[in-house]
C-alpha cells in the first residue's frame, strides 16, 4: 500500500522550497514566549548564549513567538519576535523565511480554570497550536535531515484521580496510572504527548518516503510551580503563588481552595533548570517522553504556614469554590519522579522551607520592595 509521498501540507511544500532558496539561520523557537515560563526559558537562553560566546562558540537563533507583543524586557533576550496565532500558517511562514528551526519550545497554551470557561477554543489552542508545531516540525526536519528536538509542557492536569479517597490512597502516582483527566485542559494535554509520541515514533507510517524519526520529542508533566517574579493567571494550581504574593503585597487573599487540599509544586527555576537538563540529555539514555517531576507538596494550610513564618500578618481566609476545588481533588496529591532521576539526573533543587527562605522570599521582597 502506498500513500502519498509528502505530508502534504502547505508548509511542508513551501519548507522544502525554502530550503533551495537564501540560507536561513539556524534557531530555536520558543511560543507562548510571553507567559512566566516563557520569560525565564529566554533568560536561561540569554545566559548560555553569553557563556557559549565567551568561549568563542556559537548559539543559534533565538526566535520567540505569542500572542500578544512581547515587552520590551523580553524582547531584548531574544534575535526576533512574532505577534500572532501559532494556527497562523502565514505567521509561521515568515518566521520561517529567515529562520531554520532546529529546537522548539512549545509553551503557548490556555490553563486550565480558564480552559473550562472555553473548551473548544482551548481545545483549538492546546491541540490545534500543538499539531501544527508538530507538523512544522516534521517539516524543518525534512528540510535540514535531521530530527527537530521538542519540548513540550505538559501538567499534573493530565491525571484523573476518580475520588479524593482514591487520592489519598494513591499517594505518589506513576506516568501511567489515571489519565482520564476531568479538564479539557487536561485533556489536552495528555492529547499533546500522545500527538507528539506519534510524530517521534510513527508519522506517516505508511508513506515509502517517511522519515523514521523527524521529532525527539521530550516533556514533562509539570506540578504547579512558584515564581517570585511573576503571578500567573488562568490556572487552578494558582492558589499557592496567590497567597504567597498577597502577603508580601500585604493584602488580603481568599484562598479557593480547601485547608486540606493537597498537590505537588516547584519553583520556576527549577522549573527551567529540568527543562534544559532534559533537553541536553543524551537520547539513549531516555526511556520515554513524559516524566513527573516534583519538589514539595504541602497542604494549602502548610502552606499558609509557611507564608506566615516570613509574613506574620498575611490576612489569608479559606473560601473554597467547589468547582475549582474538584479539580485540584482530581490531581494526585504526589507524583512519583523515580524515572526522571535515574534517566537524566532530575533532583529537586529546594524542600518547601528552603524554597521560601532562599528563593522565593529573598526575591519577593525586592520585587516588591522597588
Ligand atoms: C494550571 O493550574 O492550570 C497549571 C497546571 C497545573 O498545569 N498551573
Amino acid at each position: 500500500m502506498h500513500a502519498t509521498p509528502d505530508p502534504g501540507t502547505d508548509l511542508a511544500a513551501s519548507t522544502a522550497s525554502r530550503s533551495r532558496g537564501a540560507s536561513r539561520h539556524g534557531a530555536i523557537l520558543v511560543t507562548g514566549a510571553g507567559g512566566e515560563m516563557g520569560h525565564g526559558l529566554l533568560e536561561a537562553f540569554a545566559a548560555e548564549r553569553a557563556r557559549r560566546e565567551e568561549a568563542g562558540e556559537s548559539f543559534p537563533a533565538v526566535v520567540a513567538i505569542d500572542l500578544r507583543e512581547l515587552p520590551e524586557s523580553h524582547r531584548a533576550l531574544c534575535d526576533e519576535s512574532f505577534a500572532g496565532d501559532i494556527c497562523d500558517d502565514a505567521l509561521l511562514e515568515r518566521m520561517l523565511s529567515s529562520f531554520e528551526v532546529g529546537e522548539i519550545y512549545h509553551l503557548a497554551a490556555l490553563l486550565s480554570t480558564r480552559s473550562e470557561f472555553v473548551p473548544e477554543t482551548a481545545h483549538a489552542v492546546n491541540v490545534g497550536g500543538t499539531l501544527n508545531l508538530l507538523r512544522l516540525a516534521a517539516a524543518e526536519a525534512r528540510t535540514h535531515g535531521s530530527a527537530v528536538r521538542f519540548f513540550f509542557p505538559s501538567s499534573i492536569a493530565a491525571y484523573g484521580v476518580p475520588d479524593l479517597a482514591t487520592k489519598r490512597a494513591a499517594g505518589a502516582v506513576s506516568e501511567d496510572q489515571f489519565l482520564q483527566p476531568h479538564t479539557m485542559y487536561g485533556a489536552n494535554k495528555v492529547s499533546g504527548e500522545n500527538l507528539g509520541f506519534y510524530y517521534a515514533n510513527h508519522y506517516r507510517k505508511l508513506a515509502a518516503d517517511r522519515m523514521a524519526h523527524p521529532i525527539d520529542f521530550r516533556s514533562i508533566r509539570f506540578p504547579g510551580i512558584i515564581s517570585a517574579d511573576t503571578v500567573p493567571s488562568g490556572g487552578t494550581s494558582d492558589y499557592g503563588p496567590e497567597m504567597l504574593h498577597a502577603a508580601a503585597r500585604g493584602e488580603p487573599y481568599a484562598c479557593f481552595v480547601r485547608p486540606d487540599a493537597r498537590i505537588p509544586f516547584m519553583t520556576m527555576p527549577e522549573a527551567i533548570g529540568a527543562i534544559r537538563t532534559l533537553m541536553a540529555a543524551p537520547a539513549e539514555s531516555l526511556g520515554r517522553t513524559v516524566y513527573n517531576i516534583q519538589s514539595f507538596n504541602p497542604s494549602a494550610e502548610e502552606f499558609l504556614a509557611e507564608v506566615r513564618r516570613f509574613f506574620p500578618e498575611a490576612e489569608t481566609t479559606f473560601e473554597p469554590d467547589l468547582a475549582r476545588q474538584s479539580i485540584v481533588d482530581s490531581w494526585p496529591e504526589a507524583c512519583d519522579d523515580a524515572a526522571a532521576r535515574a534517566d537524566w539526573g532530575w533532583a529537586p533543587t529546594y524542600d518547601l522551607a528552603s524554597a521560601f527562605s532562599e528563593y522565593l522570599v529573598p526575591r519577593i521582597r525586592e520585587r516588591y520592595a522597588r
